[in-house]
């Protein structure tokens, strides 16, 4: 809150010239102004002027104090505006001297108030607001660079990891050698970073949620399984993590017709790395008579081939992949 103390009095147009001459009371309310800013308390003091109906010079000074207490202490001492204007009262309408304490109801200073209110706000939230971002940064950078790395193939893996690490280095190199850059630079930079990283991250899930759709679709037809191509021809079996699946089955038990040539249509929509491999007639793995799919190491989202030939005899042979050996099984049924 601001209080005011106005000034009012009128000069006869004839005292202006000593009002303003040197010694007048003009020049020493100038001069009063200067042992106003040593009080404590003052805000600030003006002088103005306008023309009454009469033709005398009205004259308004008004001094600006922080508190109630510091006007008092000014109104209670000498000098003070009001005792400098009596001392020229040769120059003054008579009576016309008028002085009036007011108290500002909104002024600059409450703006001002309001103003260190919302940084004393700021104060409070920075803090919180400067680790939670650096947080949800570098969660989004975790997230986002796994999801994104999942869906590339190897290749485009080992590409991007090349030009994040060709990235990273420039901007050390640029930052390193002007510690002055300006803020925009470095808050540029972090924001096209971050806004890469989402968009490859929104980018990797849907890609991920699409590859999830395709597998899912031809495995139900009318509520039932389809049947599988038992006999010869083109066999799809698609991996996840960890399982096979044949037809909606898990750890499915694939028909094929004695004496059959087969070839596996291997899709890996996992995550995980994943091969197959098909158990010799023993039915011990890592044996001469093993078929292991091509390649032997099928990366997530990659697919692969796997040519067998059923034997002669019915019966039933198991297949594993030799990353998952445990959880990641199946059976060739052979009739
Ligand atoms: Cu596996």
């Amino acid at each position: 809150m601001e209080y005011i103390q106005t000034v009012l009095f009128q000069v006869a147009t004839a005292g202006l010239e000593r009002a303003t001459a040197a010694g007048g009371l003009i020049p020493e309310l100038d001069e009063h102004r200067k042992f106003l800013k040593q009080q404590a308390g003052f805000e600030d003091m003006r002088v103005t002027r306008s023309i009454n109906p009469e033709g005398n010079i009205l004259i308004m000074v008004e001094t600006r104090w922080s508190s109630d207490e510091s006007l008092v202490r000014y109104e209670t001492n000498e000098p003070n505006v009001a005792n400098i204007v009596r001392k020229h009262e040769e120059i003054i309408v008579p009576d016309s001297m008028q002085v009036l304490d007011m108290e500002a109801l909104r002024t600059e200073s409450s703006w001002a108030h309001a103003e260190e209110a919302i940084e004393t706000g700021e104060r409070v939230m920075l803090p919180l607001l400067i680790p939670a971002g650096v947080l949800a940064f570098a969660l989004l950078v975790i997230y986002g660079l796994s999801r994104i790395y999942l869906e590339l193939s190897s290749t485009g893996a080992t590409a991007l990891a090349a030009g994040i690490a060709g990235g990273m280095l420039l901007a050390a190199v640029y930052f390193a050698s002007n510690p002055r850059a300006p803020a925009w630079q470095v808050g540029g930079a972090m924001a096209v970073t971050a806004l890469a990283l989402l968009g490859g991250t929104i980018w990797a899930v849907v890609e991920e949620d699409e590859a999830e759709g395709e597998g899912h679709e031809p495995v139900v037809e009318n509520g039932e399984p389809t049947p599988g191509p038992a006999t010869g021809g083109e066999t799809l079996v698609t991996m996840g993590d960890d399982f096979f699946e044949f037809n909606g089955e898990k750890a499915p038990a694939i028909p094929i017709t004695v004496g059959e040539e087969v070839t596996f249509d291997i899709s890996n929509q996992g995550a995980s790395t994943h091969n197959m491999r098909i158990a010799g007639e023993d039915g011990e793995y890592n044996t001469d008579d093993d078929t292991v799919s091509d390649p032997a190491i099928i990366s997530g989202g990659d697919a692969a081939t796997l040519e067998w030939t059923a034997p002669e005899g019915a019966g039933e042979i198991i297949f594993r992949c030799d990353f998952h050996p445990n959880e990641m099984i199946g059976t060739l049924t052979v009739e």
